[in-house]
């Protein structure tokens, strides 16, 4: 009897406890206010766009969406949209996804040709169709048939570096030190509702059909209302293989905050394979309480990332794990 009773008095203060910390969360979650984390130098433009569309009354994916766009738009980005770097055969691929975690459900294109917003082509495949993912001719048509032009994506400068590099006889089928511009963001609404977005034109020279992490669900985005959110940068190749934005919100969902949530799993990369530590992989990650986290794996390529919260914007440097 005794211990029925001190089993429901363990119950009701494991209640009670649990209570506590959803207040907790709740008021917290209410105290953020909307917070947008964006990758790289187009994370600036990207994060005050998204501001703009969601003080305006869009909602937190029109933020990320639009927010997103603005680096899809900018010729100088040579791995997002139009002015994105070419495949090995001279045409640009683009990949995007755009997950939300309130309904747990993302839209995503791959390979996607001629249409330099494929951030905005994915999100209609979340809004319009009961698909997650559309590819290649698939999505270009069904594009079309959203209302989307097609234009040339090549810009004079990228033709230019395309040309040069098929007339090299020596020319790397990969390349290693530039074009990481692939845009990532996370968002909340400071209310608990999160959304990841993520937009590329991959790695240039690419093999024609190649899809890197960013377009795929709990790779290059991922999202759960009940926890946060994550996305990532680098070497889509290797990053695939270890699913790193889902990876990074189950260890949160576990207790982690998103600092160290971004680092147990490159941490856990390193485990795995040494030969990870010297490769390029950048995380991004928040939570329902609009804390946030990222990790880079090496110095050589150090996140650098946009902050917006509380109407205040910081460009920031992320911690580097090896
Ligand atoms: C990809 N992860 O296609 C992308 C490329 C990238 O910084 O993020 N570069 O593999």
């Amino acid at each position: 009897m005794e211990s029925v009773d001190r089993r429901g008095f363990l119950k009701s203060m494991a209640a009670t406890a649990a209570l506590a910390a959803t207040e907790g969360a709740a008021s917290a979650a209410a105290e953020s206010g909307p917070v947008f984390l964006s990758t790289w130098i187009q994370g600036k433009n990207a994060n005050a766009r998204a501001v703009e569309v969601f003080k305006a009354g869009g909602s937190l994916a029109d933020a990320v969406e639009k927010g997103i766009n603005t680096a899809e738009d900018d010729p100088t980005i040579t791995s997002v949209g139009y002015g994105g770097l070419p495949n090995a055969e001279g045409v640009v691929e683009l990949d995007a996804a755009i997950m939300d975690g309130t309904r747990h459900r993302a839209g995503a294109v791959c390979n996607l040709r001629e249409i330099k917003n494929p951030i905005s082509v994915a999100r209609l495949v979340l809004e319009k169709t009961r698909h997650t993912t559309l590819a290649g001719e698939g999505a270009f048509r069904f594009a079309l048939k959203m209302g989307f032009r097609p234009q040339q994506l090549l810009t004079p400068e990228s033709l230019k570096k395309w040309l040069e590099w098929k007339a090299d006889p020596k020319r790397k089928t990969f390349w290693k030190e530039e074009n990481h511009d692939t845009i990532g963001m996370v968002a909340t609404d400071g209310k608990g509702h999160v959304v990841s977005g993520c937009s590329t034109s991959g790695l240039a020279w690419k093999i024609p059909g190649r899809v890197g992490d960013s377009p795929l669900v709990g790779c290059g985005v991922y999202a759960d209302d009940n926890v946060g959110a994550a996305s990532a940068t680098g070497d889509g190749d290797l990053m695939t293989n270890y699913c790193t934005s889902v990876s990074i919100v189950h260890f949160m969902a576990r207790g982690a905050k998103p600092q160290d949530a971004c680092v147990e799993l490159l941490e856990q990369m390193a485990r795995t394979d040494p030969a990870n530590k010297e490769v390029d992989v950048c995380v991004i990650a928040i939570n329902t309480r609009g804390e946030v986290g990222t990790a880079s794996m090496q110095k050589g390529f150090r996140l650098k990332y946009a902050l917006t919260r509380g109407g205040e914007d910081q460009f920031l440097e992320s911690p580097v794990v090896f």
